[in-house]
């Protein structure tokens, strides 16, 4: 049995302000060769398919395009699950049409732990795969939040809650796998945060769990399983030096952070006794570069990027001694007639900056947290008041966040 673990797609994601189908196209179309070459029986999506709950036509049709070319390849099974930027019920609105092309969604938990155990079969309908298809666990999934509850009790319900649910979906998975004669492999699917995990520069991930709130301790995640594949980290990884438990990580680089990471898909064949694994490259189907430097740095990079004929999409940094007031300017000057586009322009020495004395930067760049040490900074609250306060501000982080969710 030799399946292909991936997730975070996030389709439909732009990058300021320029739209990212085309590269989201290219990936998919690579994809489904992949699956050609590799001769593989089953693709799992570890969640965040799209990148908001209310995706794009263009995104659905990708989405849906992709789900049926596959259907109609050697692959016989897709097995999808919800990240928590995927909406549940838009996923498992055509659950049943999908069911019938043998795409299995699991859109969000429900108090039924058989409801996320899937039997993958074969032609002749012998079981090949027992599949524990978890989704991203919101707070509700797990219990209510009542008032008053510390960041430590929030924590520790939170965290004993997403490890039972686990807990749960696979013991239901090994009492079926007894039922279906002892030998079939179990693969878990989840999209969580394993504590210790590289979140690099993603700064959207890490808002999304304040402090420890929700990390899940390697030792946790069920054991019994053959091989767990993961989402919700962008940077492909092992989880704790273990082989068998991966986070795929995203297919193409979804911020000018994550440009330098080797995005890849990860092929695991599962026999009666070993898991092997094979890491496959995602092609780069366009460049994304920073360029930073003082100016004849970045001078000096970007003609060379035109003579090279690049169709990079750019981030520039300045960061040299003197003020530059007209940096747009000369950046446009050099790349005219180039293929190259320019995303953003970052100007830690301009006028305006130089006035105000302090660096130019965007509420954009900065987390929620760092926007409140700032505040309090300013108003200068005694320090031994602070910790409290932090503690209350983390809290009301996170309920905006499952009330966010919530509203999904
Ligand atoms: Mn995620």
């Amino acid at each position: 049995m030799r399946i292909i673990h991936t997730s975070d797609w996030h389709l439909g994601k732009s990058l300021y302000g320029q739209k990212r189908s085309s590269e989201f196209a290219s990936f998919l179309n690579w994809l489904a060769e992949c699956i050609e070459q590799q001769q593989a029986d089953a693709l799992l999506i570890a969640g965040d398919i799209f990148d908001t709950t209310t995706p794009s036509n263009a995104a659905l049709q990708l989405y849906y395009q992709f789900l049926c070319r596959v259907s109609l390849s050697c692959c016989q099974h897709i097995v999808i699950i919800a990240g928590n930027h995927d909406s549940p019920t838009l996923l498992n609105a055509p659950k049943e049409i999908l069911q019938a092309l043998n795409i299995h969604v699991v859109g969000c938990a429900t108090a039924d732990p058989q409801n996320e155990v899937i039997t993958l079969r074969n032609k002749s309908n012998e079981a090949q795969l027992i599949v524990c298809a978890t989704p991203y666990l919101r707070d509700r999934d797990i219990k209510l939040s009542s008032a008053g509850e510390s960041i430590e009790d929030k924590d520790h319900y939170l965290q004993a809650g997403i490890i039972k649910h686990y807990q749960d979906v696979c013991k239901a998975a090994t009492s079926r796998q007894l039922q279906l004669g002892g030998n079939i492999p179990i693969v878990a699917m989840g999209h969580l945060f394993t504590a210790g995990g590289t979140i690099g520069s993603e700064s959207a991930v890490r808002d999304l769990y304040v402090g420890n709130l929700g990390h899940i301790p390697k030792n946790k995640l069920p054991s019994e399983v053959d091989y767990m594949a993961l989402g919700h980290l962008h940077v492909p990884q092992t989880v704790a030096g273990s082989q068998t438990i991966r986070y795929s990580g995203s297919p193409i680089p979804l911020s000018f952070g994550e440009a330098n990471q080797q995005k890849l898909v990860v092929v695991v064949d599962l026999e009666k006794d070993k898991t092997e694994i094979l890491e496959v490259p995602v092609p780069i189907f366009l460049k994304l570069e920073t360029i930073k430097g003082n100016w004849p740095q970045i001078q000096a990079q970007l003609t060379k990027l035109v003579e090279s004929k690049s169709n990079a999409w750019l981030e520039i940094v300045y960061n040299g001694e003197h003020i530059i007031g007209d940096l747009s300017l000369r950046l446009r000057e050099i790349t005219k007639g180039s293929d190259l586009s320019i995303l953003r322009v970052k100007n830690n020495k301009s006028l305006e900056q130089a006035i105000q004395s302090s660096t130019q930067e965007a509420l954009e760049d900065l987390t929620p947290m760092e926007v409140f040490h700032r505040c309090l900074k300013a108003q200068n609250i005694p320090t031994d008041q602070r910790p409290q306060l932090i503690e209350s501000y983390q809290l009301v982080l996170h309920e905006i966040e499952q009330l966010d969710e919530f509203a999904k």
